[in-house]
């Protein structure tokens, strides 16, 4: 598929997926949302991509819905077609996808925007970033995932607030609240986001994936099924090359070399 609203990039073990329509705020329309599945299938099937990395062209992340299109879809009935034809797949693809992901948020995440950046594992963000549940701003509840996310990471207090508010939370204060991982200068971004997506690729790609599933599971489950859950996965990790591969390592004082088998 040839893409003309986003950028599909693999360098390293590493694909980046930028949001490329800066005039808007890279504000997604059907267009970009196809383009963006079909890029995160992409980076899921190829096996030389250990880490995914999505970030926007301009000043802006992603402004969320592109409000001029909103007349494509112009019943209550088509918004609900829309968000499950087109958002739903997308973001559990992207906070389901057994690889570890990074939102390099450059500056504003809006809306939808938003929610993308909350799907993904990582947030690394600018310090010129800023993060707005747009919707109640438009008269609309909060979708793509974010009543799901938000609350997880900054807790119900401070969700309800941004959600109900439509606040625009800053990128200190975003630290502050545990909805991004690191701010860095803007010059530093890049940089930043790749080292550590570096770091990640260079890591036991099976093991990763199930600290994804693992971490998910945990979050939302008792103890108990937790305790479950950790057992089987760690009997998995256990039986995997990877693992005797990092041991021997240990042993021999010498970087290990992950295969993911
Ligand atoms: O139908 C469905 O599927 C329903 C699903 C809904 C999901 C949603 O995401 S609803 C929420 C949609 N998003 C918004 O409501 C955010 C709208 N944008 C803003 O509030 C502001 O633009 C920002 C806070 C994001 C940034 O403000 P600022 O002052 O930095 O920039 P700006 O001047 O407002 O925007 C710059 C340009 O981007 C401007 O265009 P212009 O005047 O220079 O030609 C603006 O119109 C455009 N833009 C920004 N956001 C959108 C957009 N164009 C279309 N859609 C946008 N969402």
């Amino acid at each position: 598929m040839a893409y003309e609203s986003i950028e599909y990039a693999v360098a390293n073990r590493i694909a980046t997926i930028t949001l490329n329509r800066p005039d808007t705020l890279n504000a997604l329309t059907e267009g970009m949302l196809k383009e963006l599945s079909d890029a995160v299938k992409q980076a899921e099937r190829d096996q030389s991509v250990r880490v995914l990395i999505l970030t926007g062209r301009g000043r802006g992340f992603c402004s969320g819905q592109d409000l001029k299109a909103l007349g494509d879809h112009p019943t209550p009935e088509a918004i609900g077609q829309h968000l499950a034809r087109r958002y739903h797949p997308l973001i559990a693809r992207l906070a389901t996808l057994e690889k570890p992901t990074i939102a390099m948020v450059n500056g504003v995440a809006a809306g939808a925007g938003m929610s993308l950046a909350l799907a993904c594992d990582l947030r690394v963000a600018a310090v010129e970033a800023r993060f707005t549940q747009a919707f109640v701003r438009v008269g609309l509840v909060p979708d793509s995932g974010s009543s799901y996310f938000l609350p997880r990471l900054v807790g119900y207090a401070r969700a309800l607030e941004m959600a109900m508010t439509g606040m625009t939370v800053e990128s200190e204060t975003a630290l502050a609240w545990g909805l991004v991982n690191r701010v860095v200068p803007a010059e530093r971004l890049a940089e930043e986001t790749y080292k550590l997506a570096e770091a990640l690729a260079a890591g036991p790609p099976l093991a990763l994936g199930m600290i994804k599933r693992e971490i998910a599971y945990g979050a939302s489950h008792a103890l108990v099924e937790a305790l479950e859950r950790e057992k089987d996965f760690q009997m998995t990790a256990a039986a995997t090359q990877d693992h005797r591969e990092a041991v021997a390592a240990f042993l021999a004082k010498r970087p290990a070399v992950f295969e993911g088998r």
